[in-house]
C-alpha cells in the first residue's frame, strides 16, 4: 500500500530542514516510489522538498541503494564545484540529512525514506512536446553517463539484479504466461503473439556485454523523459533525477529508453493506438543531443546499435507491463484495472512503428 500524506508529514519531521514543516502532499507520476512534496516554513516563501518512501518490494536492499545514491550525488556535486558552477543546487540532486545526520530515515515499519531539495523552475515531462525537449533530454543523459565514467569508490551495487537482462525478462514473461494465475491471458492474445514472435532478438545486448563486444558502463538505467527535469524557460536539461537504478549496465538501454519515451506524441498508457508512432524528427533530435555529450566515449558498435536499442527496450518494457498484467499487477502502480495491459499495447505498437522505420533511423545515425 502507498504511504499516506499524513505518514509523510510525520516522517518529514525527522529531516533537518532548519524550519517548521508545513505540509506534505503526493507528488509526481513515477510508477515505483511514493513521492511527496513537502513545504517548510521560510521567508519570504516556504521552501519545497521532495520526500520519498523507497519501494522495498522493488528495491530489496534499500540501504545499498542509498549508498549508491549518496556516492552519485557526492560525485556530481564535486564535479560541479570543480567546474565553478554557481547553480549546483539545481544541477544535481542533494540529499537532505536527517536530524541524526543520516542520508535516510528508517520508520517503525522498516520503510526507508529520503529527501531531496526540490529542483525549482524545471519540469519532468510525461510526453514530449518538441524536438528541442528530446534533444535536451538526450544531451543531459549523455552528460550524466560521462559524469559517471570516473565515479570513485569501486563498482556500484546492483539495486535490481538483472534489471535490463532482456532474456531474463522474457523468461519471466513465459513463466507468467504458463501459469496465467489470474486467467488474464485470454484477454491479451494479440499482445502475447506479438511477444512470442520476437524471442530471437532479446539477447543482442546482453550477449555482446558478455562476450565483450559491448562495454559495461555505469549507466542510469531508467532514462525515461520524466526522469530528467527540463528548465521551464529555456527547455535545457537541468537535472537528472530518479537515481535508484544507477548501476553497471549498457549505454544502449539508456539511449533506448529515450527513444521509447521521447519520440511518440502519445502517453505511455494511451489507449488510442493510432496516436502511437515513432516520429523520425524526434529520433534525429535524440541522436543529435546524445552524441553532443556521448560521442567522446561511445564505441562504433554502440553507435551502430542506437536505433535497435530503441526497439529492444520498448519491447522489454512492453514485456514487463504484460508480465505484470498476467501476474496480477504487483509491480507497477496502476490507476485503472487494465492499466498494465494498456501500457503493454502502447509499447508494442511503438515497437512495430520502430521496426517499420529502422532503415531510416540507421541512416540518421550513419550521417551523424
Ligand atoms: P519514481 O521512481 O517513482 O519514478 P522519481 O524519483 O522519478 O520516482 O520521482 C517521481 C517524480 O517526482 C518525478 O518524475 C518528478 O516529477 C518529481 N521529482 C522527483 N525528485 C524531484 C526533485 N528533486 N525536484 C523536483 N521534482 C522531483
Ligand atoms: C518505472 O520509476 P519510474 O516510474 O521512473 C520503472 C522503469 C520503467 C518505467 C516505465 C525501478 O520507472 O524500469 O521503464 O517505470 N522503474 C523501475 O514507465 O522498475
Ligand atoms: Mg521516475
Amino acid at each position: 500500500m502507498s504511504a499516506t500524506a499524513d505518514e509523510a508529514l510525520v516522517v518529514a519531521a525527522e529531516f533537518a530542514f532548519g524550519g517548521k514543516v508545513l505540509s506534505a502532499a503526493p507528488y509526481g507520476s513515477g510508477h515505483i516510489n511514493d513521492t511527496f512534496l513537502v513545504l517548510v516554513e521560510a521567508t519570504p516563501n516556504p521552501r519545497r522538498f521532495v520526500l520519498q518512501r523507497i519501494n522495498h518490494h522493488v528495491f530489496k536492499q534499500p540501504d545499498l541503494l542509498m549508498e549508491n545514491v549518496e556516492r552519485v550525488c557526492a560525485h556530481a556535486h564535486a564535479r560541479l564545484r570543480a567546474a565553478g558552477a554557481n547553480d549546483a543546487h539545481r544541477r544535481a540532486l542533494r540529499l537532505i540529512p536527517t536530524q541524526k545526520e543520516k542520508s535516510w530515515h528508517v520508520d517503525a515499519a522498516g520503510n526507508r525514506w529520503r529527501c531531496y531539495d526540490f529542483i525549482e523552475g524545471a519540469t519532468g515531462h510525461d510526453v514530449v512536446r518538441s524536438a528541442a525537449q528530446a534533444e535536451a533530454a538526450a544531451k543531459a543523459f549523455g552528460a550524466f553517463q560521462a559524469l559517471l565514467a570516473d565515479l570513485p569508490g569501486g563498482r556500484l551495487h546492483e539495486t535490481i539484479p538483472g534489471f535490463h537482462h532482456t532474456p531474463g525478462r522474457y523468461a519471466r514473461f513465459q513463466a507468467a504466461l504458463a501459469v496465467d494465475a489470474h486467467g488474464r491471458a485470454a484477454m491479451a492474445v494479440p499482445e502475447i503473439a506479438f511477444a512470442l514472435a520476437r524471442a530471437h532478438e532479446v539477447g543482442v545486448v546482453v550477449d555482446a556485454l558478455r562476450d565483450g563486444t559491448l562495454p559495461e558502463r555505469v549507466t542510469h538505467n531508467d532514462t525515461k523523459l520524466n526522469n530528467v527535469l527540463l528548465d521551464d524557460v529555456t527547455q535545457e536539461g537541468v537535472c537528472v533525477i530518479d537515481l535508484d537504478t544507477v548501476m553497471p549496465g549498457s549505454a544502449l538501454y539508456d539511449f533506448g529508453d529515450l527513444v521509447r519515451t521521447s519520440t511518440s506524441p502519445a502517453a505511455e498508457d494511451e489507449t488510442d493506438l493510432a496516436k502511437v508512432t515513432m516520429q523520425l524528427p524526434m529520433f534525429e533530435a535524440l541522436v543529435r543531443g546524445y552524441l553532443s555529450s556521448a560521442r567522446g566515449f561511445l564505441t562504433p558498435r554502440e553507435k551502430e546499435l542506437l536505433p535497435f536499442a530503441g526497439k529492444l527496450i520498448t519491447f522489454e518494457i512492453g514485456l514487463r507491463f504484460l508480465t505484470d498484467w498476467l501476474e496480477g499487477d504487483t509491480y507497477f502502480k496502476i490507476k485503472r484495472p487494465a492499466h498494465n495491459l494498456d501500457r503493454a499495447r502502447t509499447q508494442f505498437k511503438l515497437v512495430a512503428s520502430i521496426e517499420e522505420q529502422l532503415p531510416a533511423m540507421r541512416a540518421i545515425v550513419e550521417r551523424s
